[in-house]
């Protein structure tokens, strides 16, 4: 039976171009194949086909233009009768859908319904005022009580949920209530006791904690200047140590590994552990800071300097909480895209509290409840001190992100209260316990810590007569030794299991601390405490006493570091348990394969020209991923990433193609499902649409960018967006994705400050570039043609993926529509356009006076018109090159500058910039849509004379020409500059500059774009 396939609908488009004919007669092709690609004047689309068979006949060719109902061509299928036709493919995906959501309905009503185990439950009544009837209170409470005891808190939970619900149907307007009480989530019966052994634990902490102070002491002792925390890591201590003992599974040759995000000032303890363990020795431990020699450790997590140890960059804070999310995220896509294992790997993510106030630590703790992160954990370590003082003196900032975590949907654990106040809050029949701790700020938390146990009796306790009598036994250095929750390692062990466990929500554990726990009166809850960086002797004494630290006077004195001998229980406990983890963390190892480039002609049709053909750079890199789609070594290893800009970059093509990203498929029909770009979303979409996000979409960036360590697969991400929106916006997390080693394309779309017209001063970029090229492994290229973005494109391929430089691509492609010429045929061309610049064309006609005019972007067309301008009207030749980077040329010639500089008796070599220029006539013009500093770059690097122009000062919206014009980068501009620069280096007589100034109405008085 012969099947006709028909132009689908193709939204508002009609009479779109055929470009590509991917089928023969007598092909045999599958159900969904490709057979054409249609073009539109903004992107361009392959047609699947609705069956398979063998093609008949093809009733279009290239260059054809159709509409929707056209013919397309004829198959030749089975004889089957249409009602034995396969069910769409949407159709099918949004019954599996259904079906698996049904199924994890019913899966998680049996979870909810089992009930917990039984425990004995304290009620604590606490005493409120407005309390109209409280033995009817005390009721209730029972009741529930009844329920927890006989069914478990998830059914006591759905209780109070359709309670609630009832009562605001009835009208009740009943307040959200963020927060549970300042004490424990998990009250100590439920708590999982940890089979570690106790003391020698703490006899290990002990000995890192000193460590690490020794190391940041000993650093400070040799050079003041070097600086270091000693604080933070006594704060956080027990935190990473439970974690390294008993939770944290190392990557080995069975386990892919869990993902540590440490706070970035944290690590003299994790150094000082890697020395317990025998992976630093006391050499390295003394090299704190000083990274400049080799071997020295890096002052924070920095897997660029230390590439084999350190993970994941976190120092700059509010970045951490971010990428590790998205790195969450992007370990469920990988695992919804059948490229790894699930093998319950966790995201852990150390944070300060201080930290949390950064907008980004919180911005994106929505996506993470939505996506069902439940590998991803926060440890958010509440010392309740950031650098200059409380984090919230007069708050509580373990209640306020309780709340922000609550109401985001996360399941929270706050582990306030160490085990010494079990007894205290089971005898707090009144209440009142709680009460104060409810009521009591953080500034007087802190400020207790600083004192004594006198002190706490008075403020704390003595607040009611009910909690003055609780501790009337207690001597005041029982009450000194009341611990916090974070400092625990039992509490602390229940709340990483109860984490480790927890599924269909991230965990949050927001833990309470002492910063500079054990320093003494100089360091423990001071204000000052995060700087203290020198520890006296009496200071060192005391610490040591603290801690037992098994050092005599003299090797305290001395700041000695102390490490048991091999075969010391301590020793040989802390191989053996980090031996059962897998093995070490943090490493930095790398196991993926790389992908091999793209044989060279999958992009010859970009080399050849487009003819009458107008297209953008953005629709020749939406043409050129189109046929990297069907590379099969790079096809399934694209990630592209887009912060809803997908049609605005023509790219609308991809969400049914390869389809979007959804942990849990698609549960609606969309509204455009008739149409060719119809909206799909798919548990196995290889698209990241990460709406509104920039910073989200970076972190995506990251993650997919650093897969080839993280999760030991070579990905190439390519992440697309408005260029403005790019490097400003997210500049830190780009130079965090260089530390990271990423590597990937980031391209900046729209680019160009009078390319992008209509959109005004906070869209048009001008200076991305320039941002670009202050991260050392960023490799950027502005190209104009689209050979040059297909030769630029490749080589990124090759270089980052297959050959794996740690490097990563910064390309702009614009939005202007111009017919692309072949590429030249001169062999040179492709290393030119690789290594910066290469001639594109020359004038020669008169042999008089020669002028060279380098332009970059968009504004080399400009250029190739004024110097035809020139040679028509003023007998001018030229040689025009086109710069496809001047960032990649100044980095060259400041290596050949400095080689020849520092070896003034070897044979002087010659930069690119010179190899190009330096035997040419005439003097140099250069221009590009980004501000003059772009092409000053590579000003020191010829010895002729260089002028420069570009867009400096503020975009603003109108047509292209009048901001060319009102930027001075257009066609006349350069005329009449380019004439201004021969009379000034008297090649020709200035009346011929003066002239063309009048002619083209050029007002030499207008103020510098800058100033307007
Ligand atoms: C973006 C950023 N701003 C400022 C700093 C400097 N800084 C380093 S640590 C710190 C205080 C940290 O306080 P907190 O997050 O509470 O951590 P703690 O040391 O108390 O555990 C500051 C301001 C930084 N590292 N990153
Ligand atoms: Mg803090």
């Amino acid at each position: 039976m012969s099947e006709k396939l028909l132009v689908p609908d193709i939204g508002e488009f009609e009479r779109v171009e055929i470009i590509e004919l991917l089928v023969k007669p007598g092909d045999q092709i599958n159900l969904n194949d490709p057979v054409v690609t249609i073009e539109s004047d903004k992107s361009s689309v392959e047609i699947p086909s609705t069956v398979s068979g063998k093609i008949e006949s093809i009733n279009v060719k290239v260059g054809d233009k159709v509409s929707m109902g056209d013919l397309l061509l004829s198959i030749e299928t089975s004889k089957e009768s249409p009602s034995e036709k396969p069910i769409p493919k949407d159709t099918e995906s949004i019954i599996k859908q259904a079906e698996s959501v049904l199924k994890n309905e019913k899966k998680e009503e049996t979870i909810q319904q089992k009930p917990v185990e039984e425990k004995k439950q304290t009620i604590i009544q606490v005493t409120n005022n407005n309390d109209i009837d409280p033995l009817e209170t005390q009721d209730w409470l029972e009741s529930l009580s009844a329920v927890v005891a006989k069914d478990g808190n998830q059914r006591a939970h759905f209780l109070i949920k359709e309670l609630i619900n009832k009562a605001y149907r009835e009208g009740a307007n009943i307040p959200y209530t963020q927060h549970t009480p300042y004490i424990n989530t998990i009250p100590p019966e439920a708590e999982v006791k940890s089979n570690g052994d106790q003391n020698i634990e703490r006899r290990i902490r002990s000995l890192i904690r000193w460590n690490a102070a020794a190391m940041v002491v000993r650093a400070n002792k040799k050079f003041p200047e070097l600086g270091g925390h000693i604080g933070t890591f006594a704060s956080a201590a027990t935190l990473y140590d439970v974690g390294m003992n008993h939770f944290w599974r190392a990557k080995n040759n069975k386990f892919g590994g869990d993902l540590v995000y440490f706070q970035g000032h944290s690590a003299p303890g994790v150094y000082a552990r890697a020395f317990l363990e025998g992976r630093l020795n006391e050499k390295q431990l003394d090299s704190f800071r000083q990274e400049v020699k080799p071997g020295g450790l890096s002052s924070y997590p920095h897997p660029w300097l230390m590439p084999k140890f350190w993970q994941f960059p976190t120092v700059s804070m509010g970045l951490g909480p971010m990428l590790a999310i998205y790195q969450a995220r992007y370990m469920k896509y990988l695992i919804n895209r059948g490229l790894i294992k699930d093998e319950g790997r966790k995201v852990w993510a150390f944070l300060g509290d201080g930290e949390m106030d950064e907008p980004e630590s919180l911005g994106a703790i929505g996506l993470a409840a939505r996506e069902k992160l439940d590998n991803l954990i926060f440890v958010v370590n509440c010392n309740l001190q950031r650098l200059d003082g409380p984090v919230r003196g007069n708050g509580k900032i373990i209640q306020e992100l309780e709340g922000s975590f609550r109401g985001a949907g996360w399941n929270v654990i706050k582990v306030i209260w160490g085990s010494y106040w079990d007894s205290l809050i089971a005898n707090d029949k009144t209440g009142h316990l709680v009460k104060v701790m409810n009521e009591t700020v953080d500034g007087e938390y802190q400020a207790m810590k600083a004192r004594d146990g006198a002190y706490v009796r008075e403020r704390f306790f003595g607040k009611y007569p009910e909690t003055q009598e609780l501790v009337s036994s207690l001597s005041d250095k029982d009450i000194w030794r009341l611990n916090r929750g974070g400092h625990d390692p039992h509490k602390v062990y229940a709340a990483y299991d109860q984490a480790s466990k927890n599924q269909g929500s991230p965990t949050v554990i927001i833990a309470k601390t002492i910063k500079g726990y054990g320093m003494g009166k100089t360091g423990e809850s001071v204000n000052t405490t995060h700087q203290t960086k020198k520890l006296d002797v009496d200071d060192l004494l005391y610490y040591r006493d603290r801690f037992d630290v098994p050092l005599t006077d003299e090797q305290v004195k001395n700041v000695e570091y102390f490490k048991p001998d091999e075969k010391s229980l301590e020793i040989k406990y802390i191989k053996e348990k980090r031996m059962r983890l897998g093995g070490h963390l943090p490493e930095r190892t790398t196991y993926s394969k790389p992908i091999k480039a793209p044989a060279k002609d999958i992009f010859d049709f970009m080399k050849v020209s487009t003819g009458e053909k107008e297209m953008s750079t953005t629709m020749a890199l939406v043409r050129m991923f189109t046929n990297l789609l069907r590379d099969k070594n790079v096809s399934p290893r694209l990630v592209p990433i887009i912060p809803d800009e997908a049609r605005t970059f023509g790219m609308e093509g991809f969400f049914q193609k390869i389809g979007i990203y959804a942990h849990e498929g698609q549960k609606y029909e969309p509204e455009d499902s008739a149409q060719l770009s119809s909206y799909r979303e798919d548990k196995s979409g290889q698209v990241l649409e990460e709406g509104i996000n920039e910073a989200g979409a970076m972190s995506s960036w990251i993650a997919a960018a650093t897969s080839y360590t993280n999760h030991d697969i070579e990905m190439i991400p390519i992440y697309i967006f408005y260029s403005m929106f790019g490097f400003q916006r997210i500049g830190d997390l780009a130079w965090a994705g260089g530390d990271s080693q990423a590597r990937g394309f980031l391209i900046g779309a729209t680019a160009g400050r009078t390319t992008l017209a209509g959109e005004g001063l906070q869209h048009q970029d001008g200076h991305s570039h320039l941002i670009a090229s202050t991260i050392p492994n960023c490799v950027s290229y502005d190209p104009t043609f689209h050979y040059e973005l297909a030769v630029i494109f490749r080589e990124g391929l090759r270089r980052m993926h297959e050959k794996n430089e740690n490097i990563f691509y910064y390309i702009t492609t614009m939005n202007e529509n111009y017919s692309h010429p072949s590429m030249p045929k001169d062999k040179n061309c492709e290393e030119g356009i690789l290594k910066g610049m290469y001639k594109i064309k020359e004038f020669n006609r008169y042999g008089k006076t020669k002028i060279q005019l380098l332009g970059s972007g968009t504004i080399l067309r400009e250029m190739m018109a004024a110097a035809e301008v020139l040679q028509d009207e003023y007998q001018i030749d030229s040689e025009i090159w086109s710069v496809t980077s001047f960032n990649e040329l100044r980095k060259e010639g400041m290596e050949v500058e400095r080689y020849n500089l520092l070896n003034p008796d070897k044979e002087q070599k010659v930069s690119f910039v010179e190899q190009c220029l330096g035997k040419t006539e005439g003097p140099i013009m250069a221009a590009s849509d980004y501000m003059r500093m772009n092409s000053d770059q590579i000003r020191p690097y010829t010895n002729k004379s260089f002028y420069s122009l570009g867009t400096d000062g503020y975009g603003r919206s109108d047509t292209r020409q009048n901001l060319r014009k009102f930027f001075e980068v257009d066609k006349e501009h350069i005329v009449a500059y380019g004439l201004s620069v021969l009379a000034k280096e008297q090649l020709i007589a200035s009346k011929y500059a003066k002239e063309a100034i009048k002619k083209y109405n050029i007002d030499g008085s207008k103020p510098m774009p800058t100033k307007l």
